[in-house]
């Protein structure tokens, strides 16, 4: 093989990686891209209540094409399912544990009363195997925000228990301000396959001693470093009792480095686009839900920050680069006013890489709906074959 013969064989490669679907507008790619986003969670209306049921079980989950990984999931999805409710609707959420390790919801930005703040051992016991718990409180204030598990956070958060909470108002400041027609949550977040498969093993197993030594009545609190006191806590250190962050580490997975950068549960090549078209308004809603800074930028447009943490901003403000750092949302408004094909991605180029080789991880696109055929055509690129440009990328 020459040097020519080369150049133009890993740029066949990169391209199969690089490239949309051959038709990114034909009608089942359209459908897909619809389920790369938050499913709405449905309620039953009990009373007052907007009933709303969670479970959380153990699941398999692509994150790339053939890129599978064991996963905490809510309703079997990653994010889980979107709760959509008018602000000051009252909130009942069911919430069903099917695995053998304890679990919460926090619900993060809501007024809650302390008692449903979901963190074990502060405000209520943990949620254990096959126990049930239910959260009542009302919706407010309006906004993004999201929920997501407090048991062993650094595990679970990142195991994909995290999922959208949106708090609507039919008096709606941002769409008087910006009236849009279209609206999209993406939900942001960061894995070391690793240290979650090594973590993930090593809890089950534990979890399932505890069960069994419960069941026979030799549970040992301190055994499983569990104290009713600090008191007792220090007390025990004294007599020779060892932490837990001294000996007894589930596995020997060091601190989690994330190797893999996902989009509502998925990485470039599957992430979601966002569609738009020439004169219309979108709203973005963005939810950092993992241990990462993601410096998101648009090409082409710059956009306007309009809540943060889901408070309207008094002054929207318009950038191209927003910072958003873990627990964060912000919603922001694009204008289609620059039709093309359009990369959304994380500027901080680690984090659009999977397992370390770029392109990957967050990276998306706004893409116009309405971008003529011709301008589709990028000449006698793949034997002059009717095919959209490449995603702008650094090659
Ligand atoms: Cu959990």
């Amino acid at each position: 093989m020459n040097r020519k013969e080369f150049i133009g064989y890993s740029a066949t490669g990169a391209a199969g990686m690089a490239l949309f679907p051959a038709n990114l507008f034909a009608k089942e790619n359209l459908k897909k891209n619809e389920k790369r986003f938050p499913q709405i969670l449905p309620y039953a209306k009990k009373g007052k209540w907007k009933e709303f049921e969670l479970e959380i079980n153990i699941m398999e989950h692509e994150l790339a094409p053939a890129m599978k990984i064991h996963t905490l999931a809510f309703n079997n999805m990653i994010p889980g399912p979107e709760i959509r409710v008018k602000e000051g609707d009252q909130v009942r959420v069911k919430f069903k544990n099917k695995t053998e390790i304890n679990h919460t919801i926090h619900w993060h930005g809501i007024y809650v009363p302390w008692r449903m703040d979901g963190v074990p051992y502060v405000t209520q016991m943990p949620v254990m195997a096959d126990q049930e718990f239910i959260y009542e409180f009302t919706a407010k204030p309006y906004g993004t925000h999201f929920y997501h598990c407090h048991w062993g956070t650094l595990l679970h958060m990142q195991s994909g228990m995290f999922g959208s909470f949106i708090v609507e108002n039919d008096d709606d400041p941002v769409k008087k301000a910006f009236p849009y027609e279209r609206e999209y949550t993406l939900v942001y977040s960061a894995h070391d396959v690793n240290f979650l498969r090594n973590e993930l093993n090593g809890m089950l197993e534990r979890m399932k001693e505890r069960s069994y030594l419960m069941k026979n009545g030799r549970f040992d609190p301190q055994r499983f470093n569990l104290f009713n006191t600090k008191e007792e806590l220090l007390n025990a250190i004294e007599n020779g009792y060892q932490p837990p962050y001294l000996v007894n580490r589930r596995s020997l997975a060091d601190l989690p480095n994330p190797n893999w950068f996902t989009v509502n549960g998925k990485s470039y090549p599957s992430t979601p686009s966002l569609l738009i078209k020439t004169g219309e308004t979108i709203r973005v809603r963005l939810i950092n839900s993992g241990t990462e800074n993601h410096h998101l930028h648009l090409h082409g447009h710059d956009f306007w920050m309009v809540c943060d943490d889901g408070l309207p901003l008094p002054r929207p403000w318009q950038r191209n680069t927003l910072s958003l750092s873990p627990g964060k949302t912000y919603d922001i408004i694009i204008e289609g006013n620059n039709r093309g094909i359009w990369t959304f991605h994380d500027h901080d180029t680690r984090r659009v890489t999977n397992n370390g080789l770029y392109p990957g991880g967050n990276l998306m696109a706004l893409v116009y709906e309405d971008l003529p055929v011709e301008e589709r055509q990028v000449g006698k690129m793949n034997n002059g074959k009717n095919i959209l440009p490449k995603i702008a990328l650094d090659e």
